[in-house]
Order: structure tokens, then C-alpha cells, then sequence
């Protein structure tokens, strides 16, 4: 049986809420089976609601209910009110002053495997609110704009839960009978209920401070399972560089006297922004040298900065309702990308969020759960925590700030901080700051919200030589979504830079403007020309420089051109992006060669391009081996009418062994000098040192080549942090190699106790192409470290084989189909949102050929088939197979 008929909840539905919450305070006396819930809310009607409404409607799953008073003197009976599976009405309360209403109830966290409300994790207790999980605590108004004032009290055994925290300050704690104790938070700052955390067990503390612009002292506290205190520092660090960095930049500063943050080693997603109280995933907390390695490094500092710039950006001010999330989470992507940026290099990063926007974000609106960045309707709101409410989220705000000029930005951002603190607030809300602020016109820009679906620009140019001009002409279209047949041009910012042919810049001189080394078009319709002038030669053109809108780009351009503006462009992005083109055009052109079973040759003109690339002196490491680095056969598989993964998969080692074969010395050379025994070093040298040397590895591990897979071998043994010793074990598991089957068997020995290491060492063997890869994730399955109730460990093993083994999950017999079914409907009713999470793979069924097809929308059937579907799993494989 499923929830019956599942709801679809519209947008254009919203009402203000019926009633206020003004404060409420909260006991917990807890216990694993049986934890026991007292609420006392102080409520009053609120005076713009127009219903005529008399009775309170609460929300409320999976609750015990013990006792309802009202104004501490009066105990309903079951007369006064009604109960179903997910609410509780209270009949008539009073409408013309506040009034006050207790709840009991009991709760049991130990068989909340959804990881939705309080739950156990490791034996520790925790929460997770957001979205609508404080419902699955207590009886409440569980919606983003009922803002309360919190005070909590947590009551338990001391010897199990000697640490019990909740959001804000501590104000009082004292010891009971039986071993029992208690301490009381009280939260100043008036919060939605999806804000709410508590946090109970035998956790250890690293400690630190932070001294505020205007010299408050904050007490910074990282929390963790007493084995991992050695792994907070660096955490530590991240929190103190993103409070200083949203001091410099946005002027905001951290408004409580303490910040805490828990890792927690069960949780559906990456961290939480809890008032005061962060819970995080243990994978973006913890990390030392030899655990892990400098991508996580950088993940971390990311996700730190994530959740502690939420304070303002979410928390200070909420959203209205869950069809404004990206309100707070495009903008605060937004912020952690620029911190990252700032913090390390702005062209890497750059890079990096625009390949995952270019292969996951862009497939999602191709595809059938295509949505705007505010949708307009949802069945769970958990899906819709999704890659365009947030990673296409911040680019529509990057497209304001590109608009606006920083400067510009910053008075908008103000403008909305000092106009909406301490409210609940709508997208809308947002572009009005920016508007007033700047006194510019963002009507036509607004669509960005509410029109689905990645935008194609086709851009043309005639250059005359006479006239010294050059016409641009870019056209725009966007193709249809679900329910948006006809889309209206969209306000896109084109950043153009142009080119001589001796690799100078020529002036940007829009006609009537005046010159520039650069220029942001403003494209507001579906056809537009823009004319350059005082042009002495025809120059490059540069399109869509740092990726200055979401878009695809169809431009037609020769292998010579992508070639010149590899070496010449000045801008970092177009630069890798032309490197990324050549390399991807010919990729491309052997897939049909592979189709057609003819023989495979490599364009010189890559090889001469990956020569000239590796014979210059680069500064920026990371950069340089982005600039080696081929498209992943994801991002080629976009740009396949019909995926071939086996063909693509063929195409691309194709070019890396000749590649390789070609340019062996080099790469060796390169590798050698760059490799060191280092340990810790965390600068952008060490990092950027180890990124092309690994590079080098993996490009010098396609030859059949001994002495370089003793290579391999060697770094693997040695190593003396992550990065490293990874880098060595995937090109060992991705290539034939006879140590292989021994190092994988050591690495496990050697980090059998390290739960984020071991995550490492199933995702790598699952994401494998080696021939027999989906016999060994059976294997996995049954391996006794691997728990389906754990996400971290479901996401390595499942989610790798699903997501990151385009070969092997899409095997011509459908296995990898049918595998993951059966685990989507395991997950099913222990874990919703993860399960419903993995059908991912299976949503994008029609880019795949007729027999693919068939067996991916069997199993697709076959999910929609599970008894007791959940409202999660329901909706998006019923909106996969639609
Ligand atoms: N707001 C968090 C993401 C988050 C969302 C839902 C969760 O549980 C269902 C957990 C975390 C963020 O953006 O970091
Ligand atoms: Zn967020």
C-alpha cells in the first residue's frame, strides 16, 4: 500500500499561516526507544489570515500523543481535538488573545532509519529538520514562515549522553537522580522550526575562537566521536576563514556568542545550518593528511563555509516557503563558490563548478524532472534539493552580480540584509533589493526563475574588412520541459573578448561605446546583432568568457581556431574551455570511428596542442592539469544524440594512450619533477604539485609499461598522505596491473577503522572500468563492512557503480539496471530520500538506445511497482517514466 494517492503541493496555493508560534519551549527526557516530548507553545491567531478558520491544525508524523493542555490548566480530551496519521486539530481555540498549548509526546529514534528527525547515529542522538522533519518530533507549524523563539531542555543518562547540546547559549545545567542530568539552551533569535537541532552523546570537543570585526570573542567548538579529534583541525581553520571572509566581503558578522558544529557519520546529505548548531557529515568535517586527500581538503572548507554563511543567508532571513529555497541556497552556493575561489584558485574553481553544472545540472533540465530554479509544484520537497535549485541557483545570482559589477551587487545585498532581517522572504524579495539598489529594470531577467530548461545560444559573425567592424549575431533559444511548451528569451550576460591573430587583444568598441580589453553583452532576445568597430583584422572571438550564463554554446569553429585560442585567450575559463573542445570535437569524431568499426587516428593537431601546453612554465599547478585533463565521458555523452557508453568509452582511452605514447617523456619528466615524499603540506604549490604529477600518473599508467606501473606501486607504498596513495591505487584499479588485487587487500588492512577511507576504497572498485567490476560490487554487497543504512557507504558502493560507471551500470544485458532497482527498493522503506536520490541513473532512460530503453523503463516500472512505494520514490520515478 502506498500513502494514499500521494499530494501535490502548488505554489500558487500559498497562504500566510492561520497562526503565529511566538516561542516555544521544548523538554526532551531522551532515550533511544523512547524519548518523551514536551512543548509548550504560546500561539496567537494571526491578523492577516482571511480564513474563517476557528480550529489549529499542527503537523505531526510517526507520534505518540499523550496529552494536550491548553492555557496550563485545561487537559483536552480526545473531544477537543483529532488526531490522524499527520496531524492533530485542535477544535476551537482562542482567536482573540494568545493562548498556550502543551503537547506530550513519545518518540522512538531507534527505528528511524530515514534519518528524519531525532535518529540515532553511532549511538549518539541527533536531528534533521530541514525540510519538514520537525514534524516527525513534535506537533507544530512546520513551515519556514512560523519564525519562534526556541528554548530547549535536554534531560538524560549521563554516562550514555554525557554532551547535550541545542541552538543558541547555554543558560543552565544541573544533575538529577539516577545518574540523570540536564541542560537548558535558549535560542535569542526568532527561527523556523527546520532551524531546530539537538545533539546528545560521548562526543569530544576541539575549541577555538574567533574575534568578530567589531571585537565580540565567539567561542568556535567542532564536536566529534572521541576517535576523530585528530581530524578537526583543519575543519577548525575553514570555520575561522569563512566568519573573516564574510566580514570582508558581505559585512556580516556572526551574531551568537558560541558556534558548534557535530559530525555525525549517518546523514542523508552533506551538513546542516541549524541555528548556532551545525550537523554535519563526517565527509566534510574530518580530515587528516593520510586520510584524506586534497579534494576532500577543499570539500570541506567549502561545506564549512556553506553552512556558516547560511547564518545570514538562510537563517537571519528564511524563506517564505520551499518554493523560494533557492532564495537561500543558490545565493549561499553562490558565496561558498566565491570564498573557495578566493581562497584557492579562481580559475580552478571556476572550472570545477562549471563541469558539474555542464554534465549533472544540465542533464536534469534536459530530462524529465527538468524544473525551474523555483519550482511551481512538488509530491516531496526532499527532491527537490536538487542540482538547478542549487548549483543553476547560483549562477542566476552570478548573472546578477555580472550585471551589476561587485560594487553594484553589494548595495543590492545590503539593501536586502537591512529591509528582510528576521523575516521569511521570496525570491522576489531578492531581485527587488538588488533592483532598488542599483535603480535598474530586472523584469525580463526575472524568467530566470520561473522557466525550466538550459538556454542554446548560436552565435555567427561576419567580419568587414572595410568597415573594420564585426557583426555578432547571437541567437537564443530554449527547448521545451515538462509543462513549459513555449519558452520567452531569456536576459542572458554574454562576456565577449576578441583577439588579433598575433595573439594580441583587440579593443572591445561596441558601436557608439567606448573601448575595452572586454565586454558583457546584454542578450534580451531571441535574435540579436552586436557590432564591434575600429577592428584592424579579423580577430578571435571569445564567447562567453568565465562562463557568464548557463547556457549552451553553439558556435561553429575549426580545430585550428580552438587550437589558437588554447594558447592565446587571455580569459582562464575559455582558455581550458577551447582545450576542451578540440579534444572533445575529435572525441567525438572517433565514437563514429568506433561505431563503425574503422580504424582509430589521432588529429596531430591534439597531440602538437598537449605539447605546446606541457612546454609551457605554469604558475597555477591545478590549472595546468585541468588544462591535461580530457572531458569525462559524461560530459561527452551530452554531447551524443544517442549515448554509446561503450564506444565513448573506447574514443576517449583511445587519445589518452596516444596521448601517453606520444608524449611519454615529457609526462615522465613532469611527474619526477614534481614528485615529493610530503606529508601536510597544504599550500598551493604542495596541491597544485601533487594534482600534475597524479595527472601525469594516470596518463602514464595507460601504457603497458613495467617500469611505470612499478611507479604506481612505489606511490602507493610510500605515500605519506591521501592524495597520493589514492592517485596511485586508482590507476592500479583502473588499468591492468599486477599488484592490483594485493594493494587493495593492504589498503582495507590499513584503514579498516577509518570509516571515510574505507568509503574511498568501495567507490573507487565500484566506479572501475575494469572487466569485472559489477561481480565484484555483488561481492561488495555482501562485504561486512557494507550497511544499506548507511548513506555514506549506500552513496560509495551503489551511487558510484550507478553514477560513475557509465560502462559498467549500462551493460547491454540490463544487470546493472535490475542491481539497482533491487537496492531502490530495499532503500525504499528504510531510507526514502537516499533511495529516492539513486534512481537518478535510471531517469535519463530516452538519451540511450531503443533496447536500453526498454530494460531501463522496466525496472523503472518495476520500482513503481514496490509496495508501500514512498511519497519520494513515487514521485520521482513516476515523473521519470511520464
Ligand atoms: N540546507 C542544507 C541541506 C540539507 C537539506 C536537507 C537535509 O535533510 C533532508 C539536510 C541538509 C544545506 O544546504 O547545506
Ligand atoms: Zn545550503
Amino acid at each position: 500500500m502506498r500513502d494514499a494517492s500521494p499530494q501535490t503541493t502548488y505554489l500558487k496555493d500559498y497562504t500566510v499561516p492561520e497562526y503565529f508560534i511566538h516561542s516555544v519551549a521544548l523538554n526532551f527526557v531522551l532515550d533511544e526507544e523512547n524519548t518523551l516530548v514536551t512543548s509548550r507553545l504560546t500561539l496567537s491567531r494571526n491578523p492577516a489570515s482571511r480564513s474563517m478558520e476557528t480550529d489549529l491544525v499542527l503537523t505531526g508524523e510517526n507520534l505518540l500523543l499523550r496529552r494536550v493542555v491548553l492555557n496550563d490548566d485545561t487537559e483536552l480530551t480526545d473531544k477537543d481535538y483529532q488526531k490522524t496519521l499527520d496531524s492533530l486539530t485542535v477544535y476551537n481555540v482562542p482567536q482573540q488573545q494568545p493562548f498556550v498549548l502543551t503537547i506530550e509526546n513519545t518518540i522512538n529514534p531507534k527505528i528511524n532509519t530515514a534519518l528524519e528527525g531525532l535518529y540515532l547515529s553511532n549511538g549518539m542522538l541527533c536531528t534533521q529538520c530541514e525540510a519538514e522533519g520537525f514534524r516527525k518530533i513534535t506537533y507544530f507549524l512546520d513551515r519556514p514562515d512560523v519564525m519562534a523563539k526556541f528554548t530547549t531542555t535536554l534531560v538524560a543518562d549521563k554516562g550514555r549522553y554525557p554532551v547535550l547540546l541545542s541552538n543558541g547559549n547555554k543558560i543552565a545545567q544541573g544533575e538529577l537522580p539516577g545518574n540523570q542530568h540536564w541542560v537548558s539552551w535558549e535560542d535569542p533569535f526568532s527561527k523556523p522550526c527546520y532551524l531546530f537541532a539537538l545533539v546528545a552523546g560521548q562526543l569530544e570537543c576541539l575549541e577555538d575562537k574567533f574575534t568578530t570585526q567589531s571585537g565580540r570573542d565567539i567561542s568556535l567548538q567542532i564536536f566529534v566521536e572521541p576517535h576523530d579529534l585528530d581530524k578537526c583541525a583543519h575543519a577548525m581553520q575553514s570555520l575561522q576563514n569563512a566568519m573573516r571572509w564574510d566580514e570582508e566581503v558581505y559585512g556580516c558578522e556572526y551574531d551568537l556568542d558560541l558556534y558548534m558544529i557535530v559530525a555525525v557519520s549517518h546523514f542523508n546529505m552533506g551538513a546542516m545550518e541549524n541555528k548556532g548548531l551545525n550537523v554535519f557529515n563526517t565527509k566534510f568535517v574530518l580530515a587528516r593528511p593520510d586520510t584524506a586527500t586534497d579534494s576532500d581538503y577543499e570539500h570541506i572548507e567549502g561545506v564549512i563555509a556553506h553552512e556558516y554563511f547560511h547564518n545570514w543567508t538562510g537563517n537571519r532571513i528564511t524563506c517564505r516557503d520551499w518554493f523560494q529555497l533557492s532564495l537561500k541556497e543558490g545565493f549561499t552556493v553562490f558565496r561558498d563558490q566565491e570564498f573557495t575561489g578566493d581562497r584557492t584558485s579562481k580559475a580552478v574553481k571556476r572550472i570545477e563548478d562549471v563541469n558539474m553544472l555542464r554534465t549533472r545540472q544540465f542533464a536534469e533540465d534536459a530530462g524529465p524532472l527538468a524544473h525551474p530554479i523555483r519550482p511551481d509544484a512538488y509530491i516531496e520537497i526532499n527532491n527537490f534539493y536538487t542540482l538547478t535549485v542549487y548549483e543553476k541557483g547560483a549562477e542566476v545570482v552570478r548573472m546578477i552580480h555580472t550585471l551589476l559589477g561587485a560594487e553594484g551587487f553589494r548595495k543590492g545585498s545590503d539593501l536586502y540584509f537591512a529591509r528582510h532581517d528576521g523575516q521569511a522572504v521570496t525570491c522576489e524579495d531578492f531581485v527587488k533589493a538588488m533592483e532598488a539598489a542599483n535603480n535598474v529594470d530586472l523584469s525580463q531577467f526575472r524568467r530566470w526563475y520561473s522557466q525550466a530548461g538550459t538556454p542554446v545560444l548560436t552565435v555567427s559573425h561576419t567580419y568587414n574588412a572595410a568597415g573594420q567592424t564585426l557583426t555578432l549575431t547571437i541567437k537564443q533559444h530554449c527547448p521545451p520541459t515538462p509543462g513549459q511548451a513555449v519558452k520567452e528569451p531569456l536576459h542572458i550576460p554574454v562576456k565577449v573578448g576578441l583577439i588579433y591573430p598575433d595573439g594580441s587583444v583587440a579593443p572591445c568598441q561596441l558601436e557608439g561605446g567606448t573601448a575595452a580589453d572586454e565586454v558583457i553583452l546584454e542578450l534580451t532576445q531571441a535574435e540579436q546583432d552586436f557590432v564591434f568597430t575600429g577592428l584592424t583584422a579579423a580577430p578571435a572571438i571569445s564567447v562567453l568568457r568565465g562562463f557568464s550564463a548557463p547556457v549552451k554554446l553553439v558556435m561553429e569553429r575549426s580545430l585550428e581556431e580552438l587550437a589558437f585560442l588554447l594558447s592565446h585567450d587571455s580569459d582562464t575559463f575559455n582558455r581550458w574551455e577551447a582545450g576542451q573542445q578540440l579534444v572533445g570535437q575529435v572525441i567525438i569524431g572517433l565514437v563514429a570511428d568506433v561505431q563503425n568499426n574503422r580504424e582509430l587516428r589521432l588529429d596531430p593537431i591534439i597531440i602538437d596542442a598537449f605539447r605546446q601546453v606541457l612546454a609551457q612554465p605554469w604558475e597555477d599547478l591545478s590549472y595546468f592539469s585541468l588544462l591535461l585533463s580530457l572531458p569525462s565521458e559524461t560530459y561527452l555523452a551530452e554531447q551524443m544524440e544517442v549515448i554509446d557508453v561503450v564506444a565513448i568509452h573506447k574514443a576517449r582511452e583511445f587519445v589518452k594512450l596516444t596521448l601517453a605514447e606520444n608524449l611519454q617523456n615529457a609526462l615522465q619528466t613532469l611527474y619526477l619533477n614534481n614528485h615529493r615524499d610530503e606529508s601536510g603540506q597544504f599550500d598551493a604549490g604542495a596541491i597544485g604539485r601533487r594534482r600534475i604529477k597524479n595527472t601525469c600518473l594516470s596518463y602514464l599508467c595507460a601504457l603497458d609499461d613495467l617500469a611505470i606501473k612499478n611507479w604506481a606501486h612505489q606511490q602507493f607504498k610510500t605515500a605519506k598522505n591521501m592524495t597520493d596513495q589514492m592517485a596511485a591505487l586508482s590507476v592500479m584499479v583502473n588499468n591492468p596491473h599486477y599488484a592490483r588485487k594485493q594493494c587493495l587487500t593492504d589498503f582495507y588492512q590499513q584503514w579498516q577503522h577509518e570509516a571515510l577511507v574505507i568509503d574511498k576504497w568501495f567507490a573507487l572498485q565500484a566506479s572501475s572500468p575494469a572487466p569485472d567490476t559489477f561481480a565484484t560490487v555483488q561481492a561488495l554487497m555482501a562485504h561486512p563492512a557494507f550497511d544499506l543504512g548507511t548513506p555514506n557507504r549506500v552513496r560509495a558502493l551503489i551511487g558510484a557503480f550507478s553514477q560513475a560507471n557509465p560502462l559498467h551500470f549500462h551493460a547491454a544485458n540490463g544487470q546493472g539496471y535490475q542491481f539497482l532497482a533491487d537496492q531502490i527498493i530495499a532503500l525504499n522503506t528504510l531510507n526514502p530520500q537516499v533511495a529516492s536520490r539513486m534512481i537518478s541513473a535510471l531517469t535519463s532512460w530516452r538519451r540511450y538506445d531503443a533496447s536500453r530503453q526498454a530494460l531501463m523503463t522496466a525496472q523503472l516500472e518495476r520500482i513503481m511497482s514496490t509496495e508501500a512505494i514512498s511519497k519520494d520514490v513515487y514521485e520521482i520515478a513516476s515523473k521519470s517514466l511520464a
